[in-house]
C-alpha cells in the first residue's frame, strides 16, 4: 500500500474506539483494527445507549479513547427509511451530537464520522464530487437520515474551525457484506435480495419479487474493503471536506438481482414489484480523491458476494433452521 510508512497519524499505540462495533461496518473494523498496533475499545448498547447524551459522556470521560471511529448509526434499506423517518432522523442526530460534543470535551485527537450517498443531491452530477454536496434537493425516501448525516458533516467541520478538532468525514458507496440486516422489510437490496433467492430456491419458487421497475444504478463497496479505506483515511486524512469511498462496481438493480441469483444458485425468474419506490435514478461516487492517495478497493462483486452467502448461511440461515427444528 502507498504511503503505508510513518502515516500523519499512527493508530500505533492508541485507544481506538468503534462506536457500533457490532453493526455491520462496526464488525469490520475491529476485524481489520486487529491487524493495527493499538487498543480497540468497544461498549455494548445495553450498557450505553449512543442516542442517551448522558450515557455517552459518562462513558467518554471514564474511558478517554485517543481516537474514535463512529460506526454506530441507525441504517436501513429503501423501505425502513420511507416508513420510519422520525427514527432515522432523531437517532442518527443524537448519536452524532453525543459522540462529537463528547469527543471535543474528552480531548480525542482524531475523529472520523461516516456519511452515506444518499448525502448527495437526488439528481446530481455523476459521478458524484464531493463538491456537489448540498446544491439541490435530496431524494425524498431518505430525506431525513441524510438531512441527518448532512448536519454530522457540518458539526465536524464547525468544531474543526472553532476548536481545532481533528475531525473528518468519509462518504461511502452502498455498502454490503457480513454481518449485515437480511430482514426483508428493513435491509438493504443486496441483503434482502440474497434471503428472497434463497428462499425461493428452497421453496423450489418460479420468481422472486424485486422492488421497483429494476432500473435505478447503484455502486456497490464490499465492507471489509470500506474497513481498510477508514482505517488508511484515518491515519492520512484531514481536511474539513469529506472524501467519498467508492471506487466498488455501478450495475442496475437487475443486474445484481440476477448476480444474487447466480451467488444462491436459485435459476427461476425474476418479477418486479412496481408498488415499490425506486429512489434515487444512480448514486455514483467520485473517487478521484481516495484513489489520488493510492487506495483502491480490493474484493471483486462477485467474491464479496460469495462471502456474504457463507455468512449468511452460517449465521442467518442456520439460526433459522436450528429454531424451526
Ligand atoms: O438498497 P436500497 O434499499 O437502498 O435499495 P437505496 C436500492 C434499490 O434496490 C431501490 C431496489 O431501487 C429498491 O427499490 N430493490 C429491489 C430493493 N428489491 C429490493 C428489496 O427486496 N429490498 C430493498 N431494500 N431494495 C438507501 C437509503 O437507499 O441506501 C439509505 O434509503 C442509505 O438512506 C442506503 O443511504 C445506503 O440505495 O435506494
Amino acid at each position: 500500500m502507498p504511503g503505508a510508512a510513518n502515516p500523519p497519524y499512527p493508530l500505533a499505540g492508541k485507544r481506538v474506539w468503534v462506536s457500533g462495533h457490532a453493526g455491520m461496518v462496526g464488525q469490520a473494523l475491529v476485524r481489520r483494527l486487529a491487524d493495527e498496533d493499538c487498543e480497540i475499545l468497544t461498549v455494548p448498547r445495553g450498557e450505553v445507549d449512543q442516542r442517551r447524551q448522558a450515557d455517552v459522556e459518562v462513558w467518554m470521560a471514564d474511558n478517554r479513547p485517543d481516537a474514535v471511529l463512529m460506526a454506530a448509526a441507525t441504517v436501513g434499506g429503501i423501505l425502513a427509511n420511507d416508513t420510519r423517518p422520525g427514527e432515522f432522523t432523531y437517532d442518527n442526530l443524537a448519536i452524532e451530537t453525543n459522540i462529537i460534543h463528547a469527543a471535543r470535551e474528552t480531548g480525542v485527537g482524531k475523529l472520523m464520522f461516516l456519511g452515506a450517498a444518499c448525502m448527495y443531491p437526488k439528481l446530481a452530477a455523476q459521478p458524484m464530487a464531493e463538491e456537489s454536496l448540498l446544491t439541490g434537493a435530496i431524494e425524498k425516501t431518505n430525506e431525513g437520515y441524510a438531512i441527518a448525516k448532512l448536519a454530522g458533516l457540518t458539526l465536524c467541520q464547525a468544531y474543526r474551525r472553532q476548536y481545532d478538532c481533528d475531525f473528518i468525514t468519509v462518504i461511502p458507496a452502498n455498502l454490503f457484506g457480513p454481518g449485515d440486516n437480511f430482514d426483508l422489510e428493513a435491509g438493504h437490496v443486496i441483503p434482502a435480495l440474497m434471503r428472497k433467492a434463497h428462499e425461493a430456491k428452497q421453496a423450489n419458487a418460479a420468481d422472486l419479487t424485486v422492488w421497483g421497475s429494476g432500473k435505478p444504478l447503484r455502486e456497490f463497496l464490499y465492507v471489509d474493503d470500506l474497513a481498510d479505506a477508514l482505517v488508511f483515511l484515518m491515519q492520512r486524512y484531514s481536511d474539513p471536506a469529506p472524501i467519498n469511498v467508492g471506487g466498488g462496481e455501478e450495475l442496475s438493480i437487475r443486474d445484481i438481482a440476477e448476480a444474487v441469483s447466480r451467488t444462491v444458485g436459485f435459476e427461476g425468474d425474476l418479477s418486479f414489484d412496481a408498488s415499490k419506490p425506486d429512489g434515487a435514478p444512480r448514486k455514483l461516487l467520485d473517487n478521484a480523491r481516495i484513489a489520488d492517495m493510492g487506495w483502491a478497493p480490493a474484493t471483486p462483486l462477485t467474491e464479496g458476494l460469495a462471502r456474504t452467502y457463507e455468512w449468511f448461511l452460517e449465521n442467518v440461515a442456520g439460526q433459522d433452521d436450528k429454531a424451526s427444528a
